[in-house]
Formats: structure tokens, C-alpha cells, sequence
């Protein structure tokens, strides 16, 4: 036994020193590769003050793709370039068939927003299939996470930044920087890797998303699955408690990142306190452990609906969404349909009549098959006269519908976020959202004390809140408008989204 004890910690004492030297060497070639690079972007190594020029590194995978992730990406990146000319941008991205010109030149073009080449580097990794859903059928969440650590062993085994900021949430990756960098990470999350629900739900053995029934059909597969998740959650809290600081992009986000931060599990505590797990539990010691995260929104640009006029607004309540089951259009037909039951005033075809708008995109078959249903239940409550579906406007023309809207409408229940409410209010549009989610916690919410739109539950809720809204006094109309648009325009702003990064302090993890 004692034999086996000290060749354990004799073989885990040259595995940690062979790191160590490695890590070592892999910092001297980076040091080096930094004079080769100021001469690349045409710069020069020292500022203006005489000091050292700093890198922050983004690990962005798919830093090409063009989605909301990306804007973030783009947009914090701006902002640096802006404000910090001594700070030149790593990013880290697979897009291997992607140039740098290219990828500026697409950022341009999809986000407007310009990029300035001189203080901006990409570093091009290869191995980015290791992180693809496709290449871990089974035992998808720890193969893309092994999978992530070994995509950051390349980036940092190519260049070694002063803070490296994980932008997609690969949070496995933050023990491979600490080991080989020995430098500062922080993150940007969108999204949980997984949560404390999935874990609670696998643990009373409830079949959700990710069930097989070939699992939970068997109880030692199905023990086998909550040792899985349970040790994986144990892990990821591990990975963010690395972090020294943790950005997010919503309240919902921000609940789950908090609770597994705060995530405890006394019994998994006690096994890593024996060999070999206690080799884990020493790799994955002494971290900064922040205690909650922050939340940044994204930005929207509402540039040109924030200035559409406040007054002379048509009585249509237009909903803005694709033709997807989850954003529910049938809640929407039923609460105007209890709407003009309880004032027929409002089926007339004058000036007291309202419509309903449902604008919204259909990508396929499933989708075009919901529009009819959707028709056929207008019929059915005899309704199909005030209601118009207009399916796949373009943008000028959905901008044109929010011009003239008096009320936005939305009835999915537990949206993350909700960008088609953040339009409506900044239309001047009041939002009428169900009661959950985004439009509930971070967009519909009080301004200066005061409401900015209503939530409702039900059909019949729904229609009080639009009943609401349409009589309101035009004075109070009119406030409640500015007041959404000023919210609106106010708290998802570049300049909010950079407020929020100053105040993560990712500075200060700078080097002097
Ligand atoms: C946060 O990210 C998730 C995942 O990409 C997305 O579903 C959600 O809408 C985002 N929230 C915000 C506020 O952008
Ligand atoms: C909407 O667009 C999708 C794909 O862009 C297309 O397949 C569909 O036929 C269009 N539907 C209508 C009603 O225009
Ligand atoms: C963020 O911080 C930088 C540097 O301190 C400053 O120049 C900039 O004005 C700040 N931006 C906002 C929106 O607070
Ligand atoms: C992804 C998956 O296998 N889902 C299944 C979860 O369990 C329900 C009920 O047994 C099935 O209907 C789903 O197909």
C-alpha cells in the first residue's frame, strides 16, 4: 500500500513539473512571438507611457458566424480599441478558411461595426472539430468539454495573451490557461453549460430533454447518468470558480451561474480527498472564485425605430415572431378573442375597431403547417376578420409595423431574452408580454419607478392588458410610450454594454 502511495505521488510530482516546464518554455516562445507580431500589425511594443503594449485574448471558436454571441464578441472588442490603445486583441476563433481582412470585412457588413486592423490579431486553431455536438454522440457535455481543453492547448501552445476572456463558454478551457499561462481568465456567458435544474430533473429520475428511455428504463444506467451529471456539475463549478471575474448576458443566465457557483456536494468534497482524485482537486485548487456574475446585455441597435413618432398610432397589437410552436401565436388569438367577447366594441370596423398583426418568419413546412392552424383557429373564433398574418416581411416593412403598432405582443413563456420586445418598446410599441422570463425580469421592467408595459398569464389576463393599454388617457399613453422607448434605448445602448464591462474590472487583471 505504501509502495503504491509514494509511486503515485512520485509519478504525479513529475507529471506536475514536467507541466510546469513545459508551460515555462511555452511562455518564453510567446514572449518572443510578441516582437514578431508589433512588427506584423505595424506597431510598436512600448505606449505612449513607456510601457509594455498588453494582449487580452478572446477564445471565440466560431468567431465568424455572424450570430448574437458574435455581436457581443465584436462589440466589446470596439469598445477596447476605442478606449484602450494600449491594449491589442487576440482572437481566438477555428474559422481557419477565414482571413483577418475577411472577418473584418464581414463585421462591417453584418454588424456595422469597424474593426481596426492594427490592433487586432487572430490566432487560427485547428482542432476545432473537437468541440463540434457531432463529434461526441454520447457523452456529448464532457466530450465537447475534454474536447475544448484540448482547443485551448493549441491556442496557448501558439500565443499566450496577459488575460485571456472565454467569449462562448467553453469554462473547461480556464484550467488549461491558469496551468499553461499562469494568467488571469474571465468570461462573457450566454448560456449555462448545464444547470442546476438538469441536474435536479436527472436526479428524480424525471425524463426530460436529454432522456433515452433506453436509460431511464434501466435503474444502473440510470444511477450511471446522475454520477455522470452529478460529477460534471462538480466540474463546471470547479472551471467558473477559476474565473476572476464572470459577465452575462441576462438575469436568467445570471440565476443559474450563481447557484452553481455557490454549488456544493459534500460527498464528491470527501472523494477528492483520496488518491487519485485528490490529484484533481490539487489541479483545480486556488482560484480566484468570484461570487456572483455580472449582468451586461448585449446591445441592440435601435437606432432607427427610436425615432419613430410617439403619436397617431393605429389600434394594432402586432406580435413579432417567427412561426415557431414555443412562441405560442395561439395564446395570442385566444387573448384577442376574449378581448372583443368582453368589448365587441372593439370588432368594429371603425376607428374603435383593433387588429391583430402576426408578422413573423416561416423557415419550413412545420412552420407553414402552424400558419394554417393558426388561420383555421381564427375562423373558428371568429376572429379571422381583425386578424392579419404577414409571413416573411422583410425588414423595412417590419419596421414600417412598428411605426404604426399601438401595442407589442408577446406569449412565450420563459424566453431568455426576448429582441422583438426590446423593439417594441423602443418603437414607442407597449409591450404586453407574458409574465416570465426576459421580457418579465430584464426588458418590461419599472423605469424611474414608474411601468413600462404589462405582463399578464392567461387569455383572459391578456385581454385586460390589452384593455388596459387601449384606454389609457392620452397623456398616460403618451408617457408610458416615452417612457418604454427611453428604458428600451437606454439599457440595451453600446454605451450600457460597455458601462458593464468597465465595471466587471477586467482591467485591473492587466498587468502593469
Ligand atoms: C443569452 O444567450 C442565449 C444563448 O445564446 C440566448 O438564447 C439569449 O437570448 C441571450 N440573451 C440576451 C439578453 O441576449
Ligand atoms: C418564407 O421563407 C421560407 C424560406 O426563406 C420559404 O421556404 C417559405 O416558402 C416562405 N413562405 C412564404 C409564405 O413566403
Ligand atoms: C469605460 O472605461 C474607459 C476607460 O476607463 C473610459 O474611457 C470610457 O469612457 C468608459 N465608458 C463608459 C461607457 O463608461
Ligand atoms: C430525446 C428523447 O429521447 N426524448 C424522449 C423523452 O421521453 C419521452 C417520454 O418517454 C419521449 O417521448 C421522448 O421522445
Amino acid at each position: 500500500m505504501g509502495v503504491v502511495l509514494s509511486l503515485l505521488c512520485l509519478s504525479l510530482g513529475s507529471a506536475f513539473l514536467t507541466v510546469l516546464i513545459y508551460a515555462r518554455n511555452l511562455r518564453f516562445k510567446s514572449v518572443d512571438l510578441r516582437e514578431s507580431l508589433f512588427r506584423e500589425l505595424g506597431t510598436t511594443a512600448s505606449t505612449s507611457s513607456g510601457t509594455k503594449k498588453k494582449f487580452v485574448g478572446f477564445f471565440h471558436p466560431y468567431c465568424n458566424a455572424g450570430g448574437g454571441g458574435e455581436r457581443v464578441l465584436w462589440a466589446a472588442i470596439a469598445s477596447i480599441q476605442r478606449d484602450e490603445p494600449d491594449v491589442i486583441s487576440v482572437v481566438y476563433t477555428g474559422d481557419v478558411d477565414a482571413t483577418k481582412q475577411t472577418i473584418i470585412d464581414k463585421v462591417q457588413a453584418r454588424f456595422a461595426i469597424a474593426l481596426q486592423p492594427s490592433s487586432l490579431h487572430f490566432v487560427f486553431l485547428h482542432s476545432r472539430s473537437l468541440v463540434e455536438d457531432s463529434a461526441w454522440p454520447r457523452f456529448t457535455l464532457l466530450g465537447q468539454s475534454l474536447g475544448s481543453m484540448y482547443l485551448v492547448w493549441e491556442a496557448m501552445s501558439k500565443f499566450i495573451p496577459d488575460l485571456f476572456i472565454d467569449t462562448m463558454g467553453y469554462a473547461f478551457t480556464f484550467h488549461v490557461v491558469s496551468w499553461l499561462g499562469s494568467i488571469p481568465v474571465g468570461a462573457y456567458v450566454h448560456y449555462p453549460t448545464i444547470s442546476t435544474n438538469m441536474l435536479a430533473r436527472v436526479q428524480s429520475r424525471q425524463q426530460g430533454v436529454t432522456n433515452s428511455s433506453a436509460i431511464s428504463s434501466s435503474v444502473v444506467l440510470s444511477q450511471g447518468k446522475l454520477w455522470y451529471y452529478r460529477l460534471f456539475m462538480y466540474y463546471y463549478a470547479l472551471s467558473l470558480r477559476r474565473a476572476s471575474f464572470i459577465m452575462v448576458n441576462s438575469s436568467w443566465t445570471k440565476n443559474h451561474i450563481d447557484a452553481i457557483l455557490q454549488h456544493s456536494d459534500t460527498l464528491l468534497d470527501l472523494l477528492h480527498q483520496i488518491p487519485p482524485f485528490v490529484a484533481i482537486r490539487l489541479i483545480t485548487a486556488g482560484s480566484p472564485s468570484p461570487k456572483s456574475a455580472r449582468v451586461v446585455h448585449p446591445s441592440c441597435d435601435t437606432r432607427e425605430m427610436s425615432r419613430f413618432a410617439l403619436e397617431g398610432r393605429e389600434r394594432v397589437i402586432l406580435s413579432v415572431a417567427q412561426f415557431r410552436p414555443e412562441k405560442d401565436h395561439a395564446a395570442q388569438l385566444h387573448a384577442f378573442s376574449h378581448l372583443v367577447k368582453a368589448h365587441p366594441e372593439y370588432a368594429d370596423t371603425g376607428t374603435q375597431g383593433a387588429r391583430l398583426v402576426l408578422l413573423g418568419g416561416s423557415r419550413n413546412e412545420g412552420d407553414a403547417a402552424r400558419v394554417d392552424s393558426l388561420k383555421r383557429l381564427a375562423k373558428e373564433l371568429h376572429i379571422e376578420d381583425h386578424v392579419q398574418f404577414v409571413v416573411n416581411a422583410s425588414y423595412p416593412e417590419m419596421l414600417n409595423w412598428l411605426s404604426r403598432a399601438s401595442i407589442g405582443l408577446s406569449t412565450m413563456v420563459d424566453e431568455h431574452f426576448g429582441i422583438n420586445v426590446v423593439e417594441f418598446m423602443a418603437a414607442g410599441v407597449i409591450p404586453v408580454t407574458h409574465a416570465s422570463g426576459g421580457p418579465l425580469n430584464d426588458i418590461v421592467v419599472p423605469f424611474k419607478g414608474e411601468p413600462t408595459g404589462y405582463h399578464a398569464t392567461s387569455p383572459s389576463t391578456f385581454a385586460d392588458a390589452l384593455h388596459t393599454v387601449l384606454t389609457l388617457s392620452p397623456s398616460e399613453e403618451r408617457r408610458m410610450r416615452e417612457r418604454a422607448r427611453t428604458w428600451a434605448v437606454e439599457q440595451f445602448s453600446e454605451e450600457e454594454f460597455v458601462k458593464g464591462w468597465n465595471a466587471s474590472g477586467w482591467r485591473k487583471w492587466l498587468p502593469n
